[in-house]
């Protein structure tokens, strides 16, 4: 294991700590909330992942100075929006599947209705996080409502899911494939990165280099995953490697991934774990 490895699980852990707390907190700990749907969120929220977002959230903040206190409650409030898109793609009128990460998908072990209100009270809580963590910075606040609004929406992630769907009937062309990605997967991971320079108050140039930066990370991230189910030969129509040989998105994936590291080079040394990252995604296993 690298030290990023070490470094990455290292958060990963604490942030299963720190979400775990929260939900036995908050909304989660009033007798009003049935116990089945609070089982149900803590089913998929709590039940393994990468946490690949939070760990990014936390590196980004901490190349800009931030401590992890400051980052945690931004870092819960993108989980959570990750967490309600699984639920809701694994449901049977999205992708209808019986396991995720290895264990039962919510509907499965919750029913349909369920899981699809679960789902639905993670996005709809997670907006409350930011107001509740940071709402003595008013602005601060609600620019990362905004960012959340841009990244989940009509123009990110709903609308990814949506371009998907399409595809699956018919086979989309290369650019509207990427639109795709970059909404579906793209806009979260480039959530995180904006976030975390919002929180720090990062200059209008630093934030627009670090948006780009989560852009191309994004991107990069979606292509690895690919190549992963390509592997495994999960072949989709939405997939770079239905366009062009494994190769070819190999080579795709190296230049969009220099890509992100370029973005990210005038932070000199402070941006190795970033960069580490980024490498790391080149090679991922899962
Ligand atoms: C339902 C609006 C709506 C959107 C769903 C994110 C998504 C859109 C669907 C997930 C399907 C998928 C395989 C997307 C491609 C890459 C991706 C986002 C993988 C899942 O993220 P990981 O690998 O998952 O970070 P873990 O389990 O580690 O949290």
């Amino acid at each position: 294991m690298s030290n990023l490895q070490q470094y990455s699980q290292q958060i990963a852990n604490e942030a299963d700590t720190y979400f775990g707390q929260w939900i036995s907190s908050n909304q989660f700990s009033n007798p009003n909330l049935v116990p089945l749907v609070k089982e149900s969120v803590a089913h998929s929220f709590l039940g393994g992942g990468k946490r690949f977002r939070p760990v990014l959230v936390i590196l980004t903040g901490e190349m800009l100075g931030l401590s992890r206190q400051q980052l945690w409650p931004f870092a819960l409030a993108v989980e959570m929006i990750h967490t309600y898109s699984l639920i809701h793609d694994d449901l049977p009128c999205m992708d209808n599947d019986d396991l995720r990460r290895g264990r039962p998908t919510n509907h499965k072990v919750f029913g349909e209705d369920i899981a699809l209100l679960a789902g639905d009270l993670l996005l709809t809580e997670s907006f409350g996080v930011p107001v509740a963590a940071y709402g003595s910075q008013p602005q601060l606040a609600l620019e990362l409502v905004r960012l959340m609004v841009e990244a989940a929406g009509g123009l990110g992630m709903v609308n990814g899911q949506i371009l998907d769907i399409l595809a699956q009937k018919n086979k989309p062309a290369l650019a509207q494939l990427e639109l795709l990605h970059s909404q579906k997967t793209g806009a979260l991971i480039r959530l995180c990165v904006e976030g975390a320079a919002v929180i720090a108050n990062a200059s209008p140039t630093d934030r627009r280099q670090l948006r780009l930066f989560g852009e191309h990370l994004g991107m990069a991230f979606q292509i690895a995953d690919d190549i992963l189910d390509h592997n495994e030969a999960e072949l989709e129509n939405c997939s770079f490697t239905s366009f062009m040989s494994v190769q070819a998105v190999e080579q795709r994936l190296q230049q969009t991934s220099q890509m992100a590291i370029d973005c990210i080079t005038g932070w000199g040394d402070r941006a190795k774990n970033l960069k580490e990252l980024v490498q790391f995604n080149l090679n991922r296993k899962a």
